[in-house]
């Protein structure tokens, strides 16, 4: 299967966090075209944002594709729903789950619907240690190389997880 290596982030607060990213891993693996590369440990870390909401499980993980990043996204939001995700108005609330496309390849997209790479890449501990993690040399488009990234973002409280999770089957 050859297409354009892609880095998904996935994150979950609410409703079995671990479960949740184990079931959407295995989502990504039935998507069409798409073959999933690598999958991350799964980290730990309190919620960025509003506080009153429980902490985070999020992974990241490598796949190649032919979808466009249109389609991709489409069927990552498809995902989300299947997950239970609801949207309301507010950013940055609990969620079953969430879907980010962090990088699709060399693509640099600025729209009012995508931003490719995610805009939050480089502040984010629990994006760049599961990307350190299963692509130390990754060059990110605008933003460099991982090593630098990391360099600049301290891991905090993030806590990596046992590998046990890879049990959690549907
Ligand atoms: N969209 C634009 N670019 C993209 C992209 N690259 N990938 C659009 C995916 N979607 C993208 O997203 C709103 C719209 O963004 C999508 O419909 C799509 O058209 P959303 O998921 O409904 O909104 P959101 O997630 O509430 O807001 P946002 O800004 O995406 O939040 P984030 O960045 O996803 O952050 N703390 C910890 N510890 N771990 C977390 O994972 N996540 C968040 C949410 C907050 N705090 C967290 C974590
Ligand atoms: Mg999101």
């Amino acid at each position: 299967m050859d297409g354009t290596r892609c880095y998904i982030g996935l994150g979950s607060n609410l409703d079995n966090p671990a479960r949740q990213v184990a079931t959407a891993i295995e989502a990504l693996t039935q998507l069409p075209n798409t073959t999933v590369i690598r999958v991350s440990s799964l980290y730990r870390s309190p919620p960025m944002g509003p506080q009153d909401q429980p902490d985070y499980i999020n992974a990241v993980a490598a796949l190649d594709t032919r979808l466009s990043p249109e389609s991709l996204l489409q069927q990552l939001l498809s995902i989300e729903q299947r997950h239970g995700r609801v949207r309301g108005s507010q950013r940055w609330t609990a969620r079953p789950l969430d879907l980010d496309i962090l990088v699709y390849g060399e693509i640099e997209i600025d729209t009012q619907a995508l931003t490719i790479p995610h805009p939050g890449i480089a502040e984010r501990n629990f994006v760049l240690y599961p990307l350190l993690e299963i692509a130390p040399g990754l060059v990110i488009p605008q933003l460099g190389s991982i090593s630098s990234l990391i360099a600049g973002c301290e891991p905090g409280d993030l806590v990596k997880l046992h590998d046990e999770w890879r049990e959690l089957k549907v």
